[in-house]
């Protein structure tokens, strides 16, 4: 058995789920996970998500719930809302969404009606389905408009985000996004929402664990309302918060429950609380500086090696790679480096000439190969992985790719993962 701790009882009961789950660990083990979204949890947030606070009910809040037995459940989500605010520095959080999207549905809720026009990134410039993409329900109910980044930069255009508001007077602003190697200038974003009367909702899925240990400036004190997620850089559960000033408290606490939600994941409450409370630690601080520091030296390594990003490099996590000049496209390179060991995911880039299924991009973050322990000096050798398999996809020469994978396997030995033993 692989997965830690043992999992003695559903062996016993399910031997075939325990099977999934102990290929999923060693999987998860052998690969050098570049998947920008993704990290490893430490083993205490493992722990917490198992724990029998799965069985119990608590709409509401903490002194005002709706079912009785709260006793432990009200002290853990206070706790989590206590860590949340001292670790982003916020009047207010919410730590019941159950992920990004609905967290960013209840700030709709709350400061917006159907059919009001909402301003966000597009989403093959950088944005997230639910800043008003035409596919989800935010694009359906209400009326967005859509800024980009300039085609010479690959950075946000924001004569472009400011005449939009301009014109169009959106009831909500939304920056930040999904593929944004860049930092995001927030007191700009604040200027243009001041100036049309708008709510400035700063989604910081991607880079809340930078922001945490003070490698990616703040959005508190420029947007009044922070959506996350809690899964990427900051490096617990699968969840979502909501930040806000005390002006926007009460309508985001109203909008997450009773408008949108129903009963809080109590097992994931506690396992954000875990995690807020190791992002309070100094080594939380050091680990992001790194994160930043890889996806540089990795961004470099690419650079030499004839690579292009999107905006020239990175400030944060990301990278975004456009494979025009590679002669293979997105997708069949992301599966090939799947099959070598180097697993991330096809984006679109901006001004694809390409189907999103099928884009000219893809998309790496190094979050969980610093939560690994890899380090600047062992990107060049990602990077060199990396090329070859691109090489391998555009030249279809399979057989390199499970030499490479073995190459893989085996570099990351000396780097132990919570939740596996080999
Ligand atoms: N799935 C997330 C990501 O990979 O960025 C966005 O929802």
């Amino acid at each position: 058995m692989t997965h830690q701790p043992a999992l003695s009882a559903l062996v016993a009961k399910d031997p075939r789920i325990a099977e999934l789950v102990e290929d999923e660990a060693r999987r998860q083990h052998d690969k050098i996970r570049l998947i920008a979204s993704e990290n490893y949890v430490s083993q205490a947030v493992l722990e917490a998500t198992g724990t029998v606070l799965t069985n119990k009910y608590s709409e509401g809040y903490a002194g005002r719930r709706y079912y009785e037995g709260q006793q432990f459940v009200d002290p853990i989500e206070t706790l989590a809302i206590e860590r949340a605010k001292a670790v982003f520095g916020t009047e207010h959080a919410n730590v019941q969404p159950y992920s990004g999207s609905p967290a960013n549905l209840a700030a709709y809720l709350a400061f917006a009606r159907p059919g009001d026009t909402v301003l966000g990134m597009a989403l093959p410039d950088g944005g997230h389905l639910t800043h008003g993409w035409g596919v989800s329900a935010t694009g359906k109910w209400f009326n967005p408009v859509r800024y980009g980044v300039r085609e010479e930069t690959g950075r946000v255009d924001f004569d472009q985000v400011r005449d939009l508001a301009l014109e169009h007077r959106p009831k909500l602003i939304f920056c930040g996004g999904t593929a944004i190697p860049r930092t995001i200038d927030f007191p700009k974003f604040a200027e243009i929402a001041r100036e049309v009367d708008a709510v400035l909702v700063a989604d910081i899925a991607h880079i809340a664990g930078l922001v945490a240990g003070g490698a990616h400036p703040s959005p508190v004190g420029h947007a009044p309302v922070i959506t996350t997620t809690t899964h990427k850089t900051l490096r617990g559960p699968r969840g979502a918060m909501i930040l806000s000033d005390a002006e926007h408290a009460k309508a985001v606490d109203k909008a997450v429950f009773p408008g949108l939600q129903g009963g809080p994941h109590n097992h994931t409450t506690a396992a954000i609380a875990v995690a807020l409370g190791e992002a309070q630690q100094p080594s939380f601080a050091e680990y992001a500086h790194a994160v930043v520091a890889n996806a540089k030296a990795l961004a470099a390594a690419l650079i030499e090696r004839g690579y292009d990003l999107v905006s020239g490099g990175t400030d944060n996590h990301l990278l975004l790679i456009d494979l025009t000049g590679k002669a293979v496209a997105g997708k069949p390179a992301a599966q090939a480096l799947d099959r070598a060991g180097i697993e991330l995911n096809h984006n679109t880039v901006p001004f694809d000439p390409r189907k999103p299924f099928d884009p000219s991009g893809i998309r790496l973050g190094t979050s969980a190969i610093t939560t690994r322990g890899l380090r600047p000096e062992h990107q060049p050798q990602v990077a060199a992985w990396i090329d070859r398999t691109v090489t391998a996809a555009a030249t279809q020469s399979e057989g390199a790719l499970d030499m490479i994978a073995d190459e893989i396997r085996e570099f990351l030995t000396p780097f132990p993962i919570p939740g596996y033993s080999a």
